[in-house]
């Protein structure tokens, strides 16, 4: 695995979010990365410098996170771990793992989305004060419905698998993903999770097998993990989760 290769990563310097996915790839498989906006201007980081990378890019990204490498600029969280994938050893080298590794990670991301649209169900211009009827009636249904068939569906994957791997049976980026995932899932909705969790063995058992992996046990103890909070992607509501 070559680590004399730059790479820059570009995201909000505050927040997990959809970087974190990106950054647990880095950090699992101990590749130096730069996460440059969270380095000060005068080292040639901040905000300003990543919108200013992005509107400038050949292939300009909608928005972060994206990842600057050599002459490639790379958005869109799924792409960019296709992309690291192989190159940080984190997939099979097989077409079809590749391409079921893409889908999951998809999946993760359109999951994410609707999780994000609990809070934010009208604008992502206007503030969560501003749509909390909207976000309450969103939020119902999500952690009724969509929350428990999305993670029915990870954990389904995952039983027809290995029992302990996303894609084949080695830990790859989706493992570290639904890590993530599951993370953030309890953070936000602890009552849905709650009720949901006997029914996902797998996958708390993935989760769990994740975190105690050293390098990612190493980062998750770290100043470099950013505490979940409530400017994230998975925020916690309380009037947004599962009702007594
Ligand atoms: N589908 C994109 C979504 C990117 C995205 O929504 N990024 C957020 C932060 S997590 C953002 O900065 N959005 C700005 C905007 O949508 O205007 C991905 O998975 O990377």
């Amino acid at each position: 695995m070559s680590s004399d290769v730059r790479y820059e990563l570009y995201y909000w310097p505050s927040i997990q979010g959809r970087g974190e996915f990106v950054r647990l790839a880095f950090e699992d498989a101990g590749v130096p990365y730069v996460d440059v906006a969270r380095l000060s201007e005068s080292e040639g980081g901040g905000v300003r410098t990543m919108l200013r990378v992005m509107k400038d890019a050949a292939h300009e990204p909608f928005a972060p996170p994206f990842l600057r490498v050599g002459e490639l600029t790379i958005a869109q969280t799924a792409n960019i771990l296709a992309f690291l994938g192989p190159k940080l050893e984190l997939v099979p080298d097989d077409e079809p793992s590749r391409v079921w590794a893409n889908q999951l990670q998809l999946t993760i991301a359109d999951l994410a989305g609707e999780a994000h649209d609990t809070h934010h169900p009208i604008s992502v211009g206007l503030y969560y004060e501003d749509q909390k009827p909207e976000a309450r009636k969103r939020s119902e249904s999500f952690v009724k419905e969509r929350m428990p068939k999305y993670l029915k569906y990870f954990e389904r994957a995952l039983a027809r698998g290995d029992g302990e791997h996303l894609v084949g049976r080695q830990t790859s980026y989706v493992d570290l993903s639904a890590f993530q995932l599951l993370t953030a899932l309890g953070y936000a909705f602890p009552k849905a999770w709650a009720r949901l969790e006997p029914e996902l063995p797998h996958l708390t058992r993935l989760r769990d097998r994740v975190a105690q992996r050293p390098r990612l046990a190493a980062y998750l103890g770290s100043a470099r993990r950013l505490p979940f909070n409530e400017d994230g992607l998975f925020r916690h509501y309380p009037e947004l989760d599962l009702s007594d």
